[in-house]
């Protein structure tokens, strides 16, 4: 994965001081494209241990259309538990007696999330994230975009109109409400030579704890369609709008591109499954992943 240390290095040559939504200030460009062939490997980095664990389960449950955090708790993924959390802290006016970040604050968290995974009421009532990807890919307004596109690549290859997009602007409101209006907002397909490849438009990426995440997600998903539109994966074209290094990851940007990439590791799916949605995490298995460690960085909020 060189394209992404490159893109590392654009940032730290080319951008701009600016301050941001979070208060913790950024350098940024805008515009900007990387490319990886998804033949050349499984595309998840190795000058930093990134957990695929978590990008598989989360990719699976947008498939199925969900929007609770229940079944990512369930399965020890935590990536969305921040603002059900809070939100839950303010409904019950607790929002006070347990400041943010405070080791309070961090308790009372467990405790909320233990109940999400055990009392599927309490989980129905506050596990909610309102529409966020799952809702806008099977459901925009009544439209099955995922279903659609498999159907799309299938009868129609050639169609330059293999969109699905996550920007709903009617909801963006309510997103916006539950944690964040949609990072990776619209994506296409394109078929040529029996290849699958796919186009991300990220609007805004935190280019250090966000985009390794990112780029495995989508890579994934095009390897995953193209099985069950009986293609090869092709490239996979990551575009971005404001991408940006927070000032707070400077010093592990540093390390990390001290680093020399290893090899990529390659990922098995089950060839047997040909549904979109018949994917289980089973399915799947990572092969010769062998990263440098983790580099812990705070996440901007
Ligand atoms: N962000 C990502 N990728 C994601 C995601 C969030 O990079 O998948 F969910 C980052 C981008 C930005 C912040 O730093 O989260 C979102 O803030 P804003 O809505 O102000 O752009």
């Amino acid at each position: 994965m060189r394209a992404y240390l490159d893109l590392l290095q654009h940032i730290l040559d080319q951008g701009v001081t600016k301050s941001d939504r979070t208060g913790t200030g950024t350098i940024s460009v805008f515009g900007y494209q990387l490319r990886c062939d998804l033949e050349k490997g499984f595309p998840l980095l190795t000058t930093k241990k990134v957990h695929f664990k978590s990008i598989l389960h989360e990719l699976l449950w947008f498939l199925q259309g969900d929007t609770n955090i229940r079944y990512l708790v369930q399965n020890g993924v935590g990536i969305w538990n921040e603002w059900p959390y809070q939100n839950w802290l303010v409904q019950n006016d607790l929002a006070e007696q347990y400041p943010k970040y405070s080791e309070a604050w961090k308790e009372q968290k467990k405790v909320f999330i233990q109940n999400i995974k055990e009392d599927a009421d309490f989980a129905a009532r506050w596990g909610e994230l309102g529409p966020v990807y799952g809702k806008q890919w099977r459901d925009f307004e009544g439209v099955d975009q995922i279903a659609q596109v498999v159907e799309d690549i299938r009868q129609k290859p050639d169609s330059r109109r293999l969109i699905v997009s996550a920007w709903n602007p009617p909801d963006i409101p309510i997103m916006a409400k539950a944690g964040l209006p949609p990072c990776h907002t619209l994506f296409q397909f394109y078929v040529a030579e029996g290849r699958l490849s796919c186009q991300l438009y990220q609007r805004s990426a935190d280019v250090f704890l966000g985009v390794p995440f990112n780029i495995a997600s989508y890579a994934l998903l095009t390897m995953m369609i193209a099985q069950v539109c009986d293609l090869q994966p092709g490239d996979f074209v990551h575009t971005f709008g404001d991408a940006h290094l927070y000032l707070n990851h400077l010093e592990q940007t540093k390390l990390q591109m001290s680093r020399e990439p290893r090899p990529l590791p390659r990922l098995r799916i089950n060839p047997e499954v040909k549904d979109i949605f018949g994917f289980r995490y089973e399915d799947f298995e990572l092969l010769d992943y062998d990263p440098y460690p983790g580099i812990r960085a705070p996440v901007a909020v």
